[in-house]
């Protein structure tokens, strides 16, 4: 009820992180161009599979001058996979504990990304592959405000270009082009690749590197599917260097969840030379977080910080200040920031402690450590964050508050019937 929201207020209110006026603004009236990476994980990154790079796209931008790239960032996802990295980056707030929020919450009053936006005059867009029902995609969308979703039924959908879950990559984003330049600018759009996905299927006359070896045949095409995602991602920054949007645009990419499950140790401790243990195994669930804002200085980021860190660190970059908003993430920028990383399942990791299933490890080493007070004050911090988003979502909590200059979001205005 009511007075519920007053507690989580209040929460997010102390753990509030200020922006840094170093960034905040820096990437104001400018559009925003998110890419969601399907299954990519963090240790691709510069990683060589027979001394080649996999990912030399991807790789050159973390070297690129006005590329911000975070190696210590960690999906924080749950059983909602795709759904779940979706919306915490939307909402800075957590999946469930269980199925996805998705498919459960979607009539819920959220204040989401396209809606903060949408009234400070953007246009919001997410363009997609596959065809709008799945995830429930059509129903939530309404809920953050989207403007359009652009789905399977706006692209070419013949045999040939697609496989797996839907169109692949490079004409998915081939054909995401006439559609973007019907956008009034500035747009927040987002796409949504597929071809990087479980069983990782590739037609032999589009793999541009050999297999890996290992035996297990996801991992060994992983990488080449990976490879294939670079090549239509670049592909397409080609196009916004062209056409001039890389200038005026702000442009986010992350992996959304591992790739390679628990069920593939074996092969994976081939990939990696060591053995996983639970504490590599939480190490790896690594994803690449790029932002690139023009006229900012770019470089390797080490903080920690995880996907529901994400929408802060935007919006304080646009010059919106996130203070008025429940959100369980903070500024990955702010000097305050908390780097804290909490995994769905409550475990967590820190710069210094790695903390699985009641057991902790120094996140340098590796090495066992015992419980203690920083690691008792760790704990609290992630159970209380993890309920109070839980509460938020399954009492739908945000229908009783709404931010100061927000106005709530009405779903009946929103329609992804495509007339064709
Ligand atoms: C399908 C896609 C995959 O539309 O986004 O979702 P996932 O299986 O990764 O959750
Ligand atoms: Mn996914």
């Amino acid at each position: 009820n009511k007075s519920d929201v007053t507690t989580v207020l209040n929460h997010v209110q102390a753990t509030y992180a200020k922006p840094n006026p170093a960034y905040f603004g820096k990437a104001k009236g400018m559009n925003v161009i998110y890419i969601h990476l399907e299954s990519f994980q963090n240790f691709l990154i510069n990683y060589k599979l027979n001394g080649q790079e996999v990912t030399p796209f991807l790789n050159s931008l973390t070297r690129e001058k006005n590329t911000m790239y975070f190696d210590n960032f960690f999906h924080q996802t749950g059983q909602g996979k795709t759904s779940d990295a979706e919306f915490m980056l939307e909402n800075s707030l957590f999946g469930l504990p269980q199925g996805s929020v998705f498919t459960t919450k979607a009539q819920n009053t959220y204040q989401a990304a396209p809606a903060i936006l949408g009234q400070l005059g953007y246009t919001s867009a997410v363009f997609h592959g596959n065809y709008k029902t799945f995830w429930n995609r059509n129903e939530i969308y309404k809920s953050f405000g989207f403007d359009h979703f652009f789905d399977a039924s706006y692209y070419d959908m013949n045999d040939q270009d697609v496989l797996n879950y839907g169109l692949k990559d490079k004409p998915f984003f081939r054909e995401s082009i006439p559609l973007l330049q019907t956008l009034k600018e500035p747009f927040y759009v987002k796409f949504i690749t597929l071809s990087n996905h479980f069983p990782y299927l590739i037609n032999e006359e589009e793999a541009t590197i050999p297999p890996a070896t290992t035996g297990d045949g996801s991992v060994d095409r992983y990488f080449q599917t990976a490879r294939y995602l670079d090549e239509a991602v670049k592909e397409f920054f080609d196009y916004l260097k062209q056409s001039g949007l890389y200038d005026r645009s702000i442009i986010v990419l992350y992996g959304d969840h591992y790739g390679i499950s628990d069920n593939h140790n074996e092969a994976m401790s081939q990939i990696i030379g060591k053995e996983i243990t639970p504490f590599e195994h939480a190490q790896l669930q690594r994803v690449p977080l790029f932002i690139r804002v023009p006229g900012v200085k770019g470089g390797i980021m080490h903080q920690y910080g995880g996907e529901i860190d994400v929408l802060p660190t935007v919006l304080h970059l646009l010059g919106i200040d996130t203070k008025n908003y429940i959100q369980f993430g903070t500024d990955l920028l702010s000097p305050q920031h908390q780097q804290i990383v909490p995994f769905r399942n409550g475990d967590f990791v820190t710069p210094t402690v790695t903390a699985i299933n009641g057991k902790y490890y120094d996140t340098q080493t590796g090495e066992p450590i015992e419980k203690n007070d920083d690691i008792k004050r760790a704990e609290q911090i992630v159970r209380t964050k993890l309920s109070m988003s839980d509460k938020v979502v399954y009492e739908d909590l945000l229908r009783f508050y709404t931010p100061k200059g927000f106005k709530p979001v009405d779903r009946s205005k929103y329609d992804y019937n495509h007339r064709q």
